[in-house]
This record gives C-alpha cells, sequence and structure tokens, in this order.
C-alpha cells in the first residue's frame, strides 16, 4: 500500500513568508515518514511555485545570525508550476513531475492575500485535490473582517458595534461616516478590512477629533481601500482552539487561553503577536460557566462560519461577564509555540495528533460542495 502523498506548500506573496516557512519547518519535522510522503511546494516572494526543500533544517531561524528562512527565488530546484494542459504541477526529484490532482491531500500553509482568503483553495477546488482547512466561501468571509462582523451578527453571535467603509463611502459620504463612527463611543479601533495580520491598525482616542479619526481610517487604507471601526470593548482577551469532530458530531473546542499582552502595547498587534512579548495562561484562569459559555460560542462560530477542519476563535471576556467574539482565524499561528497547539496541547492533543486530524479532515471530504 502507497503511502498518503501530502503537499505542503508555503512561503508565498505575503509579508508573513518567512513565519510560513518556519511552520513548515515544524510540521514537517513531525510528520510520520512511515504513512506520509511529503511533496514540498515552495512559493517565492515574487510568486513561483517551486519544488524546494523539504529539510527542517533549512527552515529554521538561523540561531547565530537570527535570519529567517524563505524560499529561495533561483536554484536547480526551480520548476514550471503548470503544464501545458494548465494542470498545477509538482515535481518530484525522484519521480519526475507529476499534476497537483495526483498528490492526496494538500496543507496549505500560507498568510494573508493568495493564502488564507479563499483564493488558493479556489485553485485546489478546480484542481480536485483536498486540502486542510476552511474551504473558498469560508476563508474569504473570515478574512474580510466586515463579512465576518455580519455574518456573526446574522447569526446571533455577539461582535462588538462597527462601522464599514468603502472606498466609494469615503470619498463621496465622508462627513456621514465620521458621524457614525463617533457614535460607537470615544475609543474605537480603525482596521483595514481583510489584511492578514494586525498591520494598519490604529487605535482612536477621541473620536470626536475628526483629524484624527482621518488619518487613522488614511492609514488603514493603505493597506485596504475597505476599512472597519470597532467600538472598543474593555475585557480581557481569551481564545479558543476549534477542531472539526472526528465523528461528523459537533466541534471539537479546546481549553481556552488567555491572552497577556507585554506593556507599551496598546492591543494586541503585529508587534506583540510576533515579538513574542506577550503570554498565554492555559487554561484561562475564568469561571467555569463563563468557560462553558465561551466553549459553546466557539463552536457556534464554526459552524456559523462554515469552517473545515480547525479554526482559532478569540474573545473579549468583560467585566459583567459579557463575551463578544473578536477574531475568527481560519489558518492560526501554527508551530509547535504558538497558541493553537499551545491550548491543544493541554487539552490533551499533541502537535503531531494536530496535524494528523488536519489531514484526515481533509481526506474525508470529496472536492465540490460540502
Ligand atoms: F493545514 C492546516 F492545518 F489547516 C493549517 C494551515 C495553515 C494550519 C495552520 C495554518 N497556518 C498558517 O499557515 C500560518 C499562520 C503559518 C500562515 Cl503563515
Amino acid at each position: 500500500q502507497r503511502k498518503i502523498r501530502v503537499a505542503v506548500v508555503f512561503g508565498g506573496r505575503s509579508s508573513e513568508h518567512e513565519i510560513s516557512c518556519v511552520t513548515a519547518g515544524s510540521v514537517l519535522s513531525v510528520i510520520d515518514g512511515d504513512r506520509y510522503e511529503v511533496v514540498p511546494v515552495g512559493i517565492t516572494r515574487t510568486g513561483n511555485w517551486v519544488l524546494t526543500s523539504g529539510d527542517p533544517e533549512r527552515l529554521r531561524i538561523d540561531e547565530a545570525t537570527r535570519a529567517l528562512p524563505t524560499v529561495p527565488e533561483d536554484g536547480a530546484d526551480l520548476a514550471l508550476p503548470f503544464d501545458a494542459a494548465g494542470q498545477l504541477m509538482v515535481v518530484n526529484p525522484e519521480k519526475g513531475p507529476e499534476r497537483l490532482a495526483e498528490v492526496d491531500v494538500v496543507l496549505p500553509l500560507l498568510h494573508g492575500p493568495f493564502g488564507e482568503d479563499g483564493t488558493i483553495q479556489g485553485l485546489f477546488e478546480m484542481m480536485g485535490v483536498r486540502y486542510a482547512g476552511a474551504g473558498v466561501f469560508s476563508s474569504a468571509a473570515a478574512m474580510d473582517k466586515v463579512f465576518m462582523k455580519a455574518m456573526l451578527r446574522g447569526n446571533g453571535i455577539p461582535t462588538s458595534d462597527f462601522v464599514a467603509i468603502s472606498d466609494r463611502q469615503w470619498r463621496t459620504e465622508r462627513k456621514r461616516v465620521l458621524d457614525d463612527v463617533a457614535e460607537l463611543g470615544a475609543t474605537v479601533f480603525v482596521k483595514p478590512a481583510r489584511a492578514g495580520s494586525s498591520v494598519g491598525i490604529t487605535k482612536v482616542r477621541d473620536t470626536s477629533d475628526a483629524d484624527a479619526v482621518v488619518a487613522a481610517v488614511e492609514a488603514a487604507r493603505e493597506h485596504d481601500p475597505k476599512v472597519l471601526v470597532e467600538a472598543q470593548v474593555v475585557g480581557r482577551e481569551i481564545e479558543c482552539g476549534v477542531l472539526e469532530a472526528e465523528d461528523g458530531g459537533t466541534p471539537d473546542v479546546s481549553f481556552p487561553a488567555e491572552v497577556h499582552v507585554a506593556d507599551g502595547f496598546d492591543f494586541y498587534d503585529f508587534e506583540a503577536k510576533y515579538l513574542s512579548t506577550s503570554s498565554l495562561t492555559i487554561p484561562a484562569r475564568i469561571p467555569e460557566e463563563a468557560t462553558a459559555r465561551l466553549r459553546a460560542m466557539a463552536a457556534d462560530v464554526f459552524e456559523a462560519m462554515g469552517c473545515e477542519g480547525l479554526a482559532r476563535v478569540d474573545f473579549f471576556y468583560t467585566e459583567d461577564g459579557e463575551i463578544l467574539v473578536n477574531e475568527l482565524n481560519t489558518m492560526p499561528g501554527f508551530t509547535p509555540a504558538s497558541a493553537f497547539p499551545q491550548m491543544w496541547a493541554a487539552t490533551g492533543v499533541d502537535y503531531a495528533a494536530l496535524i494528523e486530524r488536519m489531514i484526515a479532515s481533509a481526506l474525508r471530504r470529496a472536492p465540490g460542495l460540502r
């Protein structure tokens, strides 16, 4: 019996190219070689698909130089990604080129635009290849914070009040928009609607200061012409990991974690997230009753948004016991040190088992409608 062929796709054109490579290194170092044949597929910064090294040693942060790994732009391993028939190819050095559709399952370890926004998922659907994680629509909806909040609202799941600003509205209805923003309260967060990481986010402390709001919206628009303004929620930041059930039942939810943002950071921003200035308490020290509500809400979010495989759901837990959904991440940080694997480790699912489950849930479903 042949091994299950798993393509690990990583790198990519996003600003998180290196994080993706480090994640691939972690996955490749624990994946069971007796059961899986790994096809490491790199996407260079410029968007070329290449068969690249799957050696975890080459996908680590260099301790001496602090250099981050990347997918090399040139080299002998460069391969043409599509054949004459328009089929995506992968090249196995031992066996030669093969169609991506001949791979049993893909682990797309890519962030942001073209990674977790549904576009690469669409490519895999068209190629008829199974892939781990959320599908086209759920990925796209989770990526767009405005659509996500609207869908949560439509499903009766609490989330903070917000104002969405399209490019057209910003150009032609600015006064009305600024009034709506002021209605949200004195303090708001202004965010690009669809940026992968926490870039372009500004905390505005006084929304009656129109200049401050305009500056914040313009900063967000550097990353996305569509902007989200959210009312501030004063509360603790708690998150949960969700896994698709193995038996077709309701999703499994991990113990919650509390995120402690290091002093000096306004919120859990890009720097706080990736430069390890914040820490986690697992399980979060919140009342049992709140833990139960939060875990149930995490499963509701997963199902309401049509997620598959895995997701991380981030909440605010307020002083008066209210729980609001802050974010949904269909491709959460996935190194062994990341919150999602940490929460699952504390719940009894180790890193290797998580990867097994991602592959198994992808293999369970046929491409197409589900
Ligand atoms: F394949 C999984 F398991 F579904 C999966 C895919 C992607 C898990 C986690 C991620 N996350 C990432 O790829 C990333 C956050 C490292 C993007 Cl850079």
